[in-house]
């Protein structure tokens, strides 16, 4: 976990960002019972608190934010996927406290003038930090909302110059199983890959999220820099990320690798096209009963359907 100290002269995050703001009345009292039917392991796995986290200073509230109600940190801290640390929902929680993630540099090469290194302490302190809460909807057909604290990819991307041949951005995962069991067990080809489209890594709702409710952000969440394209399925934004590539060719994704017939490269969250093994028509919203209906590209297809237009989504998926 990343420590900073606050100025006495910042504004609070905690102010901008109270958690009682984001969770009504109905989902508090429904919360306790709603977790135990998501097959939470009580205790154990959320021993961690918001307040255990060091307050990231002057974090700016987004336009760019949905105005539902935020889930509980709790939920976000402890229903997670992070197949280096266990492929059960409570493992991330359990195992991930163990990562080392200051000192953390991330290497960005490939098709660009300034390749250089990226420190996370340093991209934190050096940019204007935005809270954005957004819609976070898995393939799995669960989904939550998420206060998280991140910078705009395209900002990052921009100091390191891309050529004329950057048609892709490919990200990588740490990879190193003395700190993460999972990798001892090959569930995935490690490390976890992803990438993104020129255009996708460069819309303004992609971001680098490096904080939570506030705060710095916790292991399980991907600390301490992790993606998050709100318009694609969860396991697009990847995190703990060490490398960032600009490349010509599409580059190789960790679910397309081990499962092609079921998640594309692209991943936008689309209803009308199933998962060929359930639908994707609707999810449940972690801490509400019954399900609702999943929106085109996650209920962002004001903002980047344009991208995809005169592509045929059913084939590439
Ligand atoms: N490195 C890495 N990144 C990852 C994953 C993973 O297993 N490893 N899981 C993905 C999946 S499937 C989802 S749904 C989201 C979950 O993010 P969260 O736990 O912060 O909610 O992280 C994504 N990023
Ligand atoms: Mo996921």
């Amino acid at each position: 976990m990343l420590l900073r100290f606050r100025a006495p002269t910042d504004p609070r995050p905690s102010e901008i960002t109270p958690e009682s703001v984001y969770l009504d009345r109905r989902r508090l009292m429904a919360g306790a019972g709603a977790l135990a039917l998501a097959g939470l392991a009580p205790g154990g796995a959320s021993a961690a608190k918001r307040e255990d986290y060091a307050p990231l200073a002057d974090v700016a509230a987004s336009p760019l934010s949905t105005d539902e109600d935020a889930n509980s940190f709790e939920e976000i801290t402890t229903y997670n996927n992070f197949y280096e640390f266990g492929t059960q929902k409570e493992d991330p929680a359990r195992y991930a406290g163990q990562l080392k993630t200051s000192p953390w540099e991330i290497e960005v090469g490939g098709e660009c003038a300034k390749p250089g290194t990226l420190g996370a302490a340093e991209l934190i302190t050096s940019h204007q930090l935005e809270e954005r809460i957004y819609r976070l909807r898995c393939v799995e057909a669960w989904s939550m909302v998420i206060p998280w604290v991140g910078i705009p990819l395209a900002t990052v991307l921009k100091r390191f110059e891309p050529t004329g041949n950057a048609k892709y951005v490919a990200f990588e995962t740490l990879h190193d199983p003395t700190q993460m069991p999972g990798q001892r067990r090959s569930v995935l080809d490690w490390p976890y890959r992803e990438g993104l489209r020129m255009d996708e890594a460069m819309h303004p709702l992609t971001i680098l999220v490096v904080g939570l409710y506030g705060r710095d952000l916790p292991n399980q969440n991907g600390a301490p820099v992790r993606l998050i394209v709100p318009w694609k399925y969860g396991f697009k934004s990847i995190k703990s990320i060490v490398r960032i590539t600009f490349t010509e060719a599409q580059p190789p994704t960790s679910w397309n690798m081990s499962a092609p017939w079921e998640y594309g490269f692209y991943a936008n969250v689309n209803p009308n096209v199933d998962h060929p093994r359930w639908s994707q028509a609707r999810e449940r919203r972690i801490g509400e009963w019954g399900r609702r209906e999943t929106l085109m590209f996650n209920g962002y297809a004001d903002q980047v359907a344009s991208l995809y237009a005169g592509m045929d989504l059913t084939k590439q998926y």
